[in-house]
């Protein structure tokens, strides 16, 4: 053999190589793409990334999870399905080239992934069944036929086959066959992927055709005018309250639900319910409905963070249901201490029943800002509980709600460290100026939103680097529900500065500067703000 002839070897060995690695990218996406097919037709939530994704969630430690959602906000869920695939084109890559050396090696990886993706889908908590291991099984069989298709024309012909022409060495792989069958699969790919959307896109037509039927009845007690003065004129204040489009979204949701509301069932059912009951969304809509303006905070807010919104709500009063099914508080004797609301997702979340019953407006929210709720936020309907975090109250598409003890069962969250109970902590937020502003020396309004939702805000202060505490003024309350603008007049002097803000509540609790992290049961200390002043 002449040197030439090795170095015409060594590239060809290089080339199979880079075409295995291809091979099997190739073969991870007609594996991924029939996979998704077929979940489109099973139930979305069974495609092998959203199951493995959704496994994932659920077992990363809490500290991770507050790393994540701190260093990517809502983006945390794309990040992580992000990760996901770019690990799923590395193992496919690994398992193409090994597929050169070991014959049936690569197919066989691909499905042991695939059997790794149906165990997870069906271990989800809003598994339907066996039938969730569909799409992963199917999507793996289609993906180990692919690459063992395309490796085989990768290796070299049966031994005893002479080259017909001995210089330079023949290509030792069937070229035409490798084209012909990567054109097949690629195809075969690229029409699981379209048929896939299309279904997808179908599916949740019903979802949505419901929701644009829904005509919200006017409610029988409307949520009084926002006070005038509750919404400072003022650049940079948050407005009071939320545009829906604007409104913050946390959930361990991949997929988000698409209900249809026509279809769509609540049970109500559990300790001390005399007179369990299974309601429509019809069923709902005929009972009184209240309107609510109601600030929501997420217990993963850090100071100064941007999970907290403010809404106007519509909904039934979740204490009337209630007492219409038998339930009373343990105040009076009735047995049940935990309101456990399932979701059609598997998410549970526990509020206490004193407080649901106590007289505050605790809804089963069915309209966002006079607007059905968008399927982001819980369409059908969700809960909404004045005064507890989220993750104990807020509930979205919810379908049970079931009336137990803390003794007897551990929600989601709570399963992982976080606290049984959690009312939302006194807290104060500055607005303007931003973090590093550099704003002229003289009068600067310094400005924000405070919050302490069922006790209400009775003072906001400010402190200048290290001078006194000073009042800050009050904007008109709305109700003690919602949060409430502040503004503070700064005559502000060159040179750098440090802003802080603390509250009061109306149970005259200031706002405490103990410094905590988000985990078990909400962050606290005083919010700062570092600005020059030119
Ligand atoms: N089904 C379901 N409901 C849920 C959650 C969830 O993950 N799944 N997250 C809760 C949390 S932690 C919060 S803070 C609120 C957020 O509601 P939003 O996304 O409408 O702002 O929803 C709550 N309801
Ligand atoms: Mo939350």
């Amino acid at each position: 053999m002449t040197d030439d002839d090795r170095t015409t070897r060594t590239a060809h060995r290089g080339l199979r190589r880079t075409l295995a690695a291809l091979s099997g990218l190739l073969a991870g996406c007609t594996a991924l793409a029939v996979a998704e097919l077929v979940a489109a037709w099973v139930r979305p939530q069974a495609g092998p990334v959203v199951a493995v994704g959704g496994a994932a969630i659920d077992r990363t430690p809490a500290a991770v999870k507050d790393w994540a959602i701190r260093s990517f906000g809502t983006a945390d869920k794309l990040v992580l399905q992000l990760g996901i695939l770019t690990a799923l084109a590395v193992l496919a890559v690994t398992l193409g080239l090994l597929n050169l050396r070991h014959r049936y090696a690569g197919a066989a990886g691909v499905l042991l992934l695939g059997a790794v993706g149906a165990a997870a889908a069906t271990s989800r908590p809003d598994s339907t069944g066996p039938a969730d291991a569909l799409p992963s099984l199917l999507g793996a069989v289609t993906g180990a036929l692919a690459l063992h298709l395309l490796l085989g024309h990768l290796r070299p012909p049966a031994a005893g086959a002479p080259a017909p022409d001995a210089l330079p060495p023949a290509p030792t792989w069937d070229r035409r066959g490798f084209v012909t069958a990567a054109t097949a699969v690629a195809a075969t790919t690229a029409g699981a992927g379209l048929a896939g959307r299309a279904l997808k896109r179908d599916r949740g037509q019903d979802a949505a055709a419901s929701r644009a039927h829904v005509v919200l009845p006017a409610p029988a007690s409307p949520a009084r005018p926002v006070p005038k003065g509750a919404q400072l004129r003022l650049p940079g204040v948050s407005p009071f309250l939320t545009p829906t489009e604007d409104f913050y979204r946390v959930d361990t949701a991949l997929v988000v639900p698409k209900v249809d509301a026509t279809a769509w069932r609540l049970r109500v059912h559990g300790t001390g319910v005399t007179r369990p009951a299974t309601l429509t969304f019809d069923d709902l809509l005929r009972r009184e409905l209240i309107e609510r303006d109601i600030t929501l905070t997420c217990v993963s807010n850090e100071v100064g963070g941007p999970y907290v919104g403010n809404a106007r709500w519509i909904g039934v009063r979740l204490a009337d249901l209630l007492a219409d099914c038998g339930v009373r508080p343990p105040s009076r004797g009735g047995p049940a201490d935990q309101l456990v609301a399932r979701s059609v997702d598997g998410m549970t979340l526990g509020s206490p029943v004193e407080d649901v019953l106590d007289g505050r407006d605790a809804l089963l929210a069915v309209g966002m800002n006079g607007q059905p709720l968008p399927f982001d936020h819980g369409f059908p309907v969700r809960m909404v509980v004045p005064g507890l975090y989220g993750y104990v109250s807020a509930c979205k598409w919810i379908e049970d709600i079931e009336l137990t003890t803390f003794a007897d069962y551990d929600t989601y969250w709570v399963k992982r460290d976080w606290a049984r109970e959690a009312p939302v902590k006194t807290q104060s937020r500055i607005d303007t100026p931003k973090p590093f502003a550099r704003p002229r020396a003289g009068t600067v309004m310094v400005a924000g939103v405070a919050w302490a939702q069922h006790r209400g805000i009775d003072e906001v202060e400010v402190r200048v680097d290290d001078g006194p505490w000073q009042r800050a003024r009050l904007a008109a309350e709305d109700s003690r529900d919602t949060w409430r603008q502040w503004s503070f007049p700064w005559r502000a002097t060159k040179g750098g500065h440090t802003l802080a803000v603390r509250a009061t509540d109306r149970s005259g609790a200031v706002q405490t500067e103990r410094r905590a992290r988000p985990i078990p049961d909400g962050a606290s200390g005083w919010h700062s703000v570092v600005v020059t002043v030119d």
